[in-house]
């Protein structure tokens, strides 16, 4: 299904002024309580929620409404302290009322019932949500937790001597590699990301830390390239306009680990050049990440594009990342060959179907 309304960025760009202007119409208060820089990042988040609901109603995912519902109403809440959460609570539910009006006159039919039900679930999850909140409670807990704790007050203070140490230090303790990665790097990294939803740290906060992280990464590749070599080859990018390509790098290095060959691609890989790539480079094995929902369609289309060629590739496709946690039936629907929580999951799974397809010898 598609809503053939929002089918260009200039409709969504057009329909989102529009109830941007209704909403101010409707409660003159805001005038008053939105100064222009809220303005302008009030129209983005509604071309943002417009797309992530056209992505809801193309997969007809109730939990991809309901993750973004809860995650914006405390993004605003956290934003707009001094509106007060329930004043912000009652903007947001009259946003999706607003929603429904203008999609009311504008699509019929069970596609206005499918998208009835997703913004009544995005209200409904608004009126419930509270605004603390606590995704990894066990963050500094035990000696790993420590480690945890340390490497993330280095990255904020900011202290990149000291951070890097710690690393070095954690790894001659007898710390595995895949450890750092895991349960160092991706946890502080989704602690990160918790304290700017928190507005606790700025973007240029945020970002400093993800570059030194990357940075450090860059430093443990002498370490990663002397492991033992399978001669397996893996390629793997993000899609879309995804720019989180941390995730893909994370699993390329973890597969290097386990002795694999990789080529990471990074963000923004147009689709024909991905295509190009795979036929020079012939992997064993194509990852493909998507961490916002609003990806999820373009990563179908691929998978879809990669299905019927005329020439079948022998590449393996596994798909993962944030946004599949919200969806985890899709890969097997779109026919991925496997969707896997991280790479040491994609490895051990890559390790039995390509020796049950005699590609290990
Ligand atoms: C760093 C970061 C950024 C950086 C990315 C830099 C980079 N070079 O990658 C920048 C600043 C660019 C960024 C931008 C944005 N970000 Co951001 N970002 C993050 C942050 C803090 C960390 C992401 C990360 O690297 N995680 C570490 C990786 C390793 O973990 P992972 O993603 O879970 O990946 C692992 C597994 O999922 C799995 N995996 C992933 N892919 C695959 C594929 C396969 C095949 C397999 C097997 C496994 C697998 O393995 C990985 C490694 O173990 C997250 C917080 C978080 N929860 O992660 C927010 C986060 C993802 N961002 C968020 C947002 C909102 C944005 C922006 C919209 C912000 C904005 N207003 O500009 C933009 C969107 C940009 C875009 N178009 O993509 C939100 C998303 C919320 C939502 N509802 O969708 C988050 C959750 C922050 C938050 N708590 O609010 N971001």
């Amino acid at each position: 299904m598609s809503l053939l309304i929002l089918d260009t960025t200039e409709e969504r760009m057009k329909l989102s002024q529009e109830i941007f202007e209704r909403q101010f119409a409707r409660d003159r208060k805001m005038e008053k309580e939105y100064s222009n820089y809220r303005k302008r990042m009030m129209l983005k988040d509604i071309n943002y929620n417009l797309e992530t609901l056209e992505v809801a109603a193309k997969l007809d995912s109730d939990q991809i409404i309901s993750d973004y519902a809860r995650w914006l109403f405390q993004l605003l809440a956290f934003r707009m302290k001094d509106l007060g959460e329930e004043r912000v609570r009652a903007q947001m539910t009259s946003h999706y009322e607003i929603l429904k009006e203008v999609f009311k006159e504008k699509v019929q039919g069970e596609e206005k019932d499918k998208i009835f039900r997703l913004l009544d679930k995005a209200i409904e999850v608004t009126r419930e949500t509270p605004v603390e909140y606590e995704n990894d409670e066990d963050f500094s807990r035990g000696k790993i937790g420590r480690i945890r704790e340390r490497f993330l007050q280095l990255l904020l203070k900011p202290d990149k001597q000291e951070a890097r140490r710690e690393i070095e230090s954690s790894l001659e303790k007898g710390l595995e590699l895949e450890d750092v990665y895991l349960k160092i790097f991706q946890r502080v990294l989704l602690k990160i990301g918790e304290l700017w939803h928190r507005g606790k740290i700025s973007v240029a906060q945020e970002h400093f830390c993800t570059a030194l992280i990357q940075n450090i990464m860059a430093g443990l590749y002498p370490r990663i390239f002397s492991r033992p070599r399978i001669d397996r080859r893996v390629l793997a990018c993000c899609i879309g306009n995804e720019l989180h390509e941390m995730a893909p790098r994370m699993v390329c290095d973890i597969l290097e680990m386990k002795g694999w060959d990789s080529l990471y691609l990074g963000a923004g890989v147009p689709r024909d050049s991905l295509l190009d790539s795979l036929e020079e480079h012939r992997p064993d094995l194509l990852v493909l990440s998507v961490t916002m929902p609003i990806y999820l369609d373009q990563c179908r289309e691929v998978i879809s594009d990669l299905k019927n060629r005329e020439e079948k590739l022998k590449t393996l496709i596994a798909v993962g990342g944030r946004a599949f946690s919200l969806a985890p039936h899709l890969p097997a629907e779109w026919g991925a060959d496997v969707y896997a929580q991280d790479g040491i999951e994609l490895a051990e799974w890559a390790k039995k179907s390509l020796s049950r397809s005699n590609r290990l010898e």
